[in-house]
């Protein structure tokens, strides 16, 4: 018997052949070929009854623009009776991140409702979906980008889907750092070198000096990142101090006030 896939994602949009395209390419388009991932991409035109398959309509109130109308889309989605969570992408959301990617990588089967026009009808959002998510704080002109995100990101978490030479153990936000500076051939550019350490084939000092200069990063331009995983232990700041990596800078805001 072949393996059942590891990860299930059902989207809904009204842009079905560019959401199936993009999951086409690259490592989900491999991953979905080796079926280690089920992508599953459904047009929310597919339940649409009136002649031209229209899934919009006017506001009542008035106002510009169109809302996502609840007939079309709950009929798409009673139709396929997709895995749950069923996640709206919208910009007010719960703001996805790496640990919700895990959660969702871990729980398996899950899937994305992509809003459009100037919004979506409450009663979708009320009495349709299990919750909203929320790729950034700016607003798209649909959710396909969003939703595109979601897989890519939780897609990559999935065993099998990453090679071991690209595994995701010791990136940013796995371990609550700024990645450290990569170097390819040459070992000088245009008057530029790699740092010595890295061709010094001393293998426990290039991890420390990884390691320092990711702190560095980490101090320098996402102090947030360093409070939320409890600052600097001991180890790291010995590690900062052999290669001349400066302590972090006193917090002006950290008087107690909020
Ligand atoms: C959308 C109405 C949804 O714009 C977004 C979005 C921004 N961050 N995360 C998602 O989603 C598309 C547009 C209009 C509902």
């Amino acid at each position: 018997m072949t393996d059942p896939a590891r990860l299930r994602v059902d989207v809904f949009t009204i842009f079905p052949e560019v959401v199936d395209a993009y999951c086409d390419a690259s490592v989900l388009g491999r991953a979905r070929r080796e079926a280690v991932i089920d992508v599953r991409v459904h047009d929310l035109r597919l339940a649409a009854r009136d002649p031209h398959r229209s899934v919009d309509d006017a506001p009542f109130g008035g106002g510009a623009g169109m809302v996502l109308a609840p007939e079309p889309v709950f009929a798409a989605v009673e139709q396929i009776d997709p895995p749950r969570p069923v996640l709206l992408l919208s910009p007010g959301g719960r703001r996805f991140d790496q640990s919700m990617a895990r959660e969702l990588a871990d729980a398996a089967s899950f899937s994305l409702l992509c809003g459009r026009y100037e919004g979506v009808d409450q009663r979708i959002a009320d009495h349709l979906v299990d919750g909203e998510v929320s790729v950034g704080d700016y607003v798209l002109a649909g959710g396909e980008l969003g939703a595109l995100v979601i897989v890519e990101a939780v897609a990559r978490l999935v065993p099998g889907v990453l090679g071991n030479d690209e595994s995701c153990a010791d990136e940013s936000f796995t371990t609550g750092l700024i990645e450290y500076p990569q170097y390819t051939r040459p070992a000088s550019f245009r008057g530029w070198d790699v740092p010595e350490v890295l061709r010094s084939g001393d293998h426990g000092k290039v991890a420390r000096w990884r390691l320092a200069e990711s702190l560095r990063r980490t101090i320098e331009r996402r102090p947030d990142l360093l409070a939320a995983r409890g600052g600097l232990t001991e180890a790291e700041r010995k590690v900062m101090a052999e290669f001349g990596v400066l302590p972090p800078p006193p917090d002006p805001m950290s008087d107690g006030t909020v």
